[in-house]
């Protein structure tokens, strides 16, 4: 089977469809916004979780078009959000590394917010620590280009990569998304929560955003909590949703 192919249809055809993850803000309990997932539906297999075809929409270079996609869906639905809730309503978008230094990615973050007039604020892209293996300065021009445009930048899973410390001070991030492999077996003694309690103080300490992922217990919310983690996205809450049954939250939601 010739795996582009398959996706270039599944393009065609608007197969794919975003899943929305909420955020919470820790200090309110208002849900700050969600985080877009993009799925597959596939007309016979069903729903195709992203891993399965994202790594192939990379090598293929569809993760292009996908993304355009993907990024263009998740605007023209937080424009909705906006329209219809008094609280403004965040989306956030995972970029592959890929698809921020093989195409001209600002032109499209640009096209997607005017195009769709969502405030440029309430969008994130959410990148990993990955990005720094590429050429830094290009890397940091490109995403001054996208603060320009007034877009947020996170780095997603972050504490798992095998980067330096020094890109935070170097890269125009304002968020930092702790991944959510710190969160299992929190106890007293765990090396997990010294390292969350420091992430969340290192955040604080740069001016950015900490934003805990994988949160499945009130334990670990309560724990989170206490170390000032400023939003909060897990099970706990919520599992990624379909767009309905986020619009159904987002409308029973103060
Ligand atoms: O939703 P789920 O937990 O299965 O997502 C698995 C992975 O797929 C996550 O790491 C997420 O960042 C990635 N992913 C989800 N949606 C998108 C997308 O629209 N674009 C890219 N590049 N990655 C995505
Ligand atoms: O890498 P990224 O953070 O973009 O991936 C998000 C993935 O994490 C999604 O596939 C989502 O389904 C998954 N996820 C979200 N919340 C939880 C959680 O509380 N527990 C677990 N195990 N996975 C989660
Ligand atoms: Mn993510
Ligand atoms: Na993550």
């Amino acid at each position: 089977v010739n795996l582009e192919r398959l996706l270039h249809t599944a393009l065609d055809r608007d197969e794919f469809v975003l899943y929305y993850q909420p955020q919470v803000d820790l200090r309110t309990g208002h849900i700050f916004g969600a985080e877009a997932l993009i799925r597959w539906m596939h007309p016979q297999r069903g729903l195709i979780p992203p891993d399965q075809f994202i790594p192939i929409a990379e090598e293929t270079g569809l993760i292009v078009p996908i993304g355009i996609w993907a990024l263009r869906t998740a605007c023209i639905q937080a424009k909705k959000w906006n329209r219809e809730h008094r609280h403004p309503v965040h989306v956030a978008v995972n970029l592959s590394v890929k698809q921020f230094i093989s195409n001209d990615i600002v032109a499209s973050v640009d096209r997607a917010i005017r195009e769709t007039g969502l405030n440029p604020n309430l969008l994130e892209l959410e990148l990993t620590e990955s990005i720094i293996l590429e050429n830094t300065e290009s890397v940091i021009a490109t995403m001054n280009q996208l603060k320009k445009l007034g877009v947020r930048i996170s780095i997603d899973d972050f504490g798992t990569g095998y980067s330096s410390l020094a890109y935070l001070k170097d890269f125009p991030i304002d968020s930092l998304k702790i991944d959510r492999s710190f969160v299992h077996n929190l106890s007293k003694n765990d090396k997990n929560t010294a390292i969350i309690s420091a992430v969340i103080t290192l955040a604080r300490k740069l001016g950015l955003k900490s934003v805990a992922e994988g949160l499945e217990t009130p334990e670990q919310l309560h724990f989170y909590r206490m170390e000032g983690c400023d939003l909060a996205q897990g099970y706990y809450f919520s599992r990624p949703l379909p767009e309905d049954q986020m619009n159904d939250l987002l409308d029973h939601s103060v």
